[in-house]
C-alpha cells in the first residue's frame, strides 16, 4: 500500500496548552469541588506522638457528639482490610507495611488512629477532640545514623533492626581499582528531607453508584487504575465493583503516586453509611501525613588515576524511609544506587543502598526519585576531585564521560520495577560543552575577579546526569472517530499538570492529518478508560503518547480499508491526505474520516465480513526497555557576604528528551523542576527534633520559593531519539528537579571556595557561617 505520510504539523511545535484556558479561568474541577447531595465529612485523628503503644481508645463521647455519624478504629475494620500495599519490594525486603489505621502502635506523628464522620467539616473536626486515646510512649528515633546504631529503638522488633532493605549493585572489580589507584577520595554527603507540596492537597470523595451500587472513588491521584487495583486488594472487593475517578489534579510530583489510608477509609465509611463521604486534607495534615522525600546519606569513595580518570566508585547509602512503607518505598534507594555514575564511564562500581525505618513520616518518590541525590553526590565528587588535582572541572568531566559512540551502554545495574540499565542514546559531552558555553564559563574567571573587586562573590556550578524515564510495563489508548469526523482519545495516562491533552492531541492530529481542535483527549476515569497504568517516572509522553499515536495509526489503516471497499479501489491505490482517504492520482475521489466513520455504523450497507462496525482502535504500547534522558544544568549565582543571601543570576539547562513533542511544554516542565530543586537547596526543610517530633507544621515554618526567587531559565534542546518507541520520545517531566540541586550546590561551593557535603537548605544564616571570616 502506498500511503503518502502526512506532513507533521504539530509535533515539534510550541502548541499552546489546550487545557489552560479552563484552568486559568477557574473552571477546573478538583476533588474539593465535587459536591454530591447528602455528602458527609470525614476527619482523621492522627497520632500526636512519634512512637507509642495505644493502651486505650474510647470513642463513646465522640459518637454522642452533635452530627457525628460514625467513628472507626482499627478494631472496627480489622476483619475487612489488609495492610496497604508496597509494590517495589525485593525478595529479602522486610515489609514495614502500614495498616489503614494504627494497629495498637503508632510510629510517626500524623499516623491515622481513628476516622470520624459527621454531617459537616466543623462538627467532624470538633468531635475528633472527644476521642480519648491513651498512649504509652516508646523511645523514638529520627536520625539515620542513630537508627542504624546497635542500641537504636526498634520500630519493628520482629525485624531485629531498622534496616528493612538493601539494594546491591556490583559492576567490575572496585577492590582492584582501589588497591592500585593513585588517588582515593572519600566524602560523606547528607541530603535533607523535603516534600512535593503540590498546590492542591490530597482529597477523596467516596460514593455508591445509585444504579449499580458500585463503589465510586474520586481521588486526587496520579494513577487511578492502580488505586482501583489496590483498593480491590485491600477491601477484597472485585475491581468490577469499583470506579475510580481522578478529576483535575493540582499537581502531585510523586506524592500522589501513592495509595493512602484515606483512600480506604472513605470507601469503608460510605459503604457503612450509604452516603457520600468526603475528606479534604488541610495543609497541616499534608505536612505530616502525605509522603515526604529525598532524605539520604551517602558515603562515597572514588578511585582516581593521575590524569583524573575515575576508575572505581564505592557508595554506601542510607535512605530515611520514615515509619512505614509507602506504595513506592525502595525506589529512591534503588534509583540512586543504580544511577550514581551518571554519564561517566567509571568501569568498576559497588553500591549498597539501605532503606532504614525511623519515626518520621513515610518517605517515597518525589520528582526525580533518587536521581537528584545521585546527581548531587556524583557532581560534588567531580568538583572535589578536579579541585584537588588542579584540573578544570569541565575537562575532568569530559575525560570521564561516555561519548555517543559508546552508546548503547550496559551499565550493569538494575532499577526496581523498571529493569536493567542500558543507556540508549545521547551526546553527553556535547551537552556539557554547550552548557558551559551558554553559561559563559570560558570567560567566567575574568567576571569573577571583577566582581570580587566590588565585594561580590560569584560562582558557577554544573550538574550532568542521565535519567531513567519512560518505564513500562505499558500504557493503553483507544482512538475513536465519530460520524462528524471528530476524534476521541482515551488514555490510561493520568495527567496532573503535564499537558497531555495538548501533546497527545499533537501526536494524534499529525497521524491523522487533521486539525488539533478535532481531537478530544479523555483520561482519569476507570469506567471511561478501562485499562491504564498512570503518570509517573516521566513515562507518559513516550509510553502513553506512543500508544495514542499507534491507535490513531491503526484507525487510519482501518479507514483506508473501509474507504477502499466503498470506493471500490484497492486500498493500495489510496493515500491518506488532510484527514481523508483519496485515490492516488485522482484527488477528487476521496472519503473523509467522518464519511468513513458514518459508513461503519449500523443501518448502512453492510461492510464485508471481518470488517469492524466502527472506526475505533485500541493499542497497548509496551516499553521494551528504559529510555534514558540526559541534561546539563549550569547555574551562576551570587552570594551577598553581608547577609548570606544567594541570588541565582543565570541558569541554563541543556536538555535531551529525544524527539520533542512540544518544546514549550518541555520548557515548562524544566522550569517547574528547577523551582523545586531551588526550593530544596535554599528554602525547604522538614525539620524534626531528636525525638522525631516534627517542627515544620505549617507553611509558615516550611518556606517555599516564589516567583521572585526564580532565575530566568534558558533551555537548550538536544534531541537524541530513542529506538525504544517508534517516535523517539523520552521523558521530560523530572529533569528540571534532578539536576538543579547538584548545579546550585556546586555553584555555591564555587562562590564560597569551600567543600560542601550537604544539599542544604542553604539559608542565609548557614551561608554566613561558611564565609571564611566566620568559619
Ligand atoms: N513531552 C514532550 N516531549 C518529550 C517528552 C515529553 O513534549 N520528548 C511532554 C509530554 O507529552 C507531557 C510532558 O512533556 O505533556 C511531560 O511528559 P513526561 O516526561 O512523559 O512525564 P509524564 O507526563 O509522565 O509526567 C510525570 C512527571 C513526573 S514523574 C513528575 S513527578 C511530575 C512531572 O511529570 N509531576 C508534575 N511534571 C509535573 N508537572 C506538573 N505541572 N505537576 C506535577 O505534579
Amino acid at each position: 500500500m502506498t500511503v503518502t505520510p502526512a506532513r507533521p504539523k504539530y509535533v515539534g511545535g510550541a502548541v499552546p496548552r489546550r487545557e489552560d484556558p479552563r484552568l486559568l479561568l477557574g473552571r477546573g474541577r478538583y476533588v474539593a469541588d465535587i459536591a454530591l447531595p447528602g455528602t458527609v465529612s470525614l476527619a482523621v485523628l492522627r497520632s500526636p506522638v512519634p512512637h507509642a503503644r495505644i493502651t486505650r481508645i474510647d470513642t463513646s463521647a465522640a459518637l454522642a457528639a452533635e452530627g457525628v455519624l460514625a467513628v472507626l478504629t482499627f478494631d472496627d475494620i480489622r476483619a475487612e482490610v489488609t495492610p496497604l500495599p508496597c509494590i517495589d519490594v525485593y525478595p529479602d525486603t522486610r515489609p514495614a507495611l502500614q495498616t489503614v489505621l494504627a494497629d495498637g502502635v503508632v510510629r510517626y506523628v500524623g499516623e491515622p488512629v481513628a476516622a470520624l464522620v459527621a454531617t459537616d467539616d466543623y462538627l467532624a473536626e470538633d468531635a475528633l477532640d472527644l476521642i480519648e486515646v491513651d498512649y504509652q510512649e516508646l523511645p523514638a528515633v529520627a536520625d539515620l545514623e542513630r537508627a542504624v546504631a546497635p542500641d537504636a529503638p526498634l520500630l519493628y522488633p520482629e525485624f531485629g533492626g531498622n534496616v528493612v532493605n538493601t539494594v546491591h549493585q556490583d559492576v567490575g572489580d572496585p577492590d582492584e581499582s582501589f588497591a592500585t589507584a593513585e588517588h582515593v577520595y572519600q566524602e560523606t554527603f547528607t541530603i535533607h528531607r523535603y516534600a512535593p507540596v503540590p498546590m492542591e492537597t490530597r482529597g477523596v470523595v467516596a460514593d455508591l453508584d445509585p444504579i449499580t451500587d458500585r463503589l465510586v472513588l474520586y481521588t486526587s491521584t496520579q494513577f487511578p487504575h492502580l488505586v482501583r487495583q489496590f483498593l480491590s486488594g485491600v477491601l477484597s472487593l472485585p475491581e468490577s465493583g469499583i470506579r475510580v475517578v481522578a478529576p483535575d489534579v493540582g499537581g502531585g510530583f510523586g506524592g500522589k503516586c501513592e495509595f493512602y489510608p484515606e483512600e480506604v477509609l472513605a470507601p469503608l465509611l460510605t459503604r457503612r453509611l450509604r452516603r457520600p463521604v468526603k475528606w479534604i486534607e488541610d495543609r497541616r495534615e499534608h505536612l505530616v501525613a502525605a509522603s515526604h522525600a529525598r532524605e539520604q546519606r551517602h558515603r562515597v569513595s572514588a578511585a582516581v588515576a593521575a590524569d583524573g580518570t575515575v576508575t572505581a566508585l564505592d557508595v554506601e547509602s542510607w535512605t530515611n524511609n520514615g515509619a512505614a512503607f509507602c506504595t513506592l518505598a525502595t525506589t529512591p534507594a534503588s534509583i540512586s544506587s543504580a544511577m550514581t555514575r551518571g554519564p561517566y564511564r567509571i568501569p568498576n562500581y559497588r553500591a549498597r543502598a539501605h532503606t532504614v525505618v525511623t519515626n518520621k513520616t513515610p518517605l517515597a518518590v518525589y520528582r526525580g526519585a533518587g536521581h537528584p541525590q545521585a546527581a548531587l553526590v556524583m557532581e560534588r565528587m567531580m568538583d572535589i576531585i578536579a579541585a584537588d588535582l588542579g584540573l578544570d572541572r569541565v575537562e575532568l568531566r569530559l575525560r570521564n564521560m561516555l561519548g555517543p559512540a559508546e552508546l548503547p551502554n550496559d551499565r550493569g545495574t538494575d532499577i526496581v520495577l523498571a529493569g536493567h540499565v542500558v543507556y540508549d542514546t545521547g551526546d553527553y559531552p556535547e551537552s556539557l560543552r554547550r552548557g558551559a558555553e551558554l553559561i559563559g564559563y570560558p570567560e567566567f574567571e575574568i567576571e569573577r575577579r571583577a566582581a570580587l573587586g566590588q565585594g561580590r562573590m560569584l560562582g558557577i556550578g554544573f550538574c550532568c546526569f542521565v535519567e531513567e524515564t519512560a518505564i513500562g510495563p505499558y500504557e493503553s489508548a483507544v482512538v475513536r472517530v465519530d460520524g462528524a469526523g471528530k476524534v476521541t482519545v482515551l488514555t490510561g495516562s493520568s495527567p496532573h499538570g503535564q499537558g497531555h491533552v495538548t501533546t497527545f492531541s499533537q501526536l494524534v492530529a499529525d497521524e491523522l492529518d487533521i486539525d488539533i481542535a478535532d481531537v478530544t483527549v479523555l483520561h482519569g476515569d476507570t469506567d471511561v478508560v478501562t485499562e491504564g497504568v498512570g503518570t509517573f517516572a516521566s513515562r507518559s509522553g513516550a509510553i502513553g503518547g506512543a500508544a495514542a499515536r499507534r491507535a490513531a495509526e491503526a484507525v487510519k489503516h482501518k479507514a483506508l480499508a473501509i474507504a477502499g471497499h466503498l470506493l471500490e479501489i484497492d486500498p493500495a491505490d489510496l493515500e491518506w491526505h488532510d484527514g481523508a482517504a483519496r485515490a492516488l492520482g485522482s484527488p477528487d475521489t476521496s472519503m473523509s474520516l467522518g464519511q468513513i466513520a458514518t459508513a461503519a455504523t449500523p443501518w448502512n450497507p453492510p461492510l464485508p465480513g471481518g470488517m469492524d462496525w466502527n472506526l475505533t482502535a485500541t493499542y497497548q504500547h509496551q516499553a521494551p526497555g528504559i529510555a534514558f534522558s540526559n541534561a546539563t544544568h549550569a547555574a551562576k549565582l551570587e552570594v551577598d557576604p553581608e547577609t548570606g543571601q544567594v541570588r541565582v543570576l543565570d541558569y541554563v539547562v541543556v536538555h535531551d528528551c529525544g524527539t520533542v513533542i512540544n518544546p514549550m511544554i518541555v520548557e515548562g516542565q524544566v522550569h517547574g523542576g528547577v523551582a523545586q530543586g531551588l526550593g530544596g537547596t535554599f528554602f525547604e526543610e522538614l525539620v524534626y527534633d531528636e525525638q522525631a517530633r516534627p517542627k515544620t507544621r505549617t507553611l509558615h515554618d516550611y518556606l517555599m520559593p516564589t516567583v521572585g526567587d526564580m532565575p530566568w531559565i534558558r533551555t537548550s534542546h538536544m534531541q537524541s531519539p530513542t529506538p525504544l518507541n517508534p517516535y523517539g520520545i523520552k521523558g521530560a517531566g523530572e529533569g528540571g528537579a534532578s539536576g538543579s540541586p547538584g548545579a546550585l550546590v556546586n555553584a555555591l561551593a564555587d562562590a564560597l571556595g569551600v567543600t560542601l557535603t550537604s544539599d542544604g537548605p542553604w539559608t542565609p544564616e548557614r551561608v554566613l557561617e561558611l564565609l571564611p571570616e566566620n568559619s
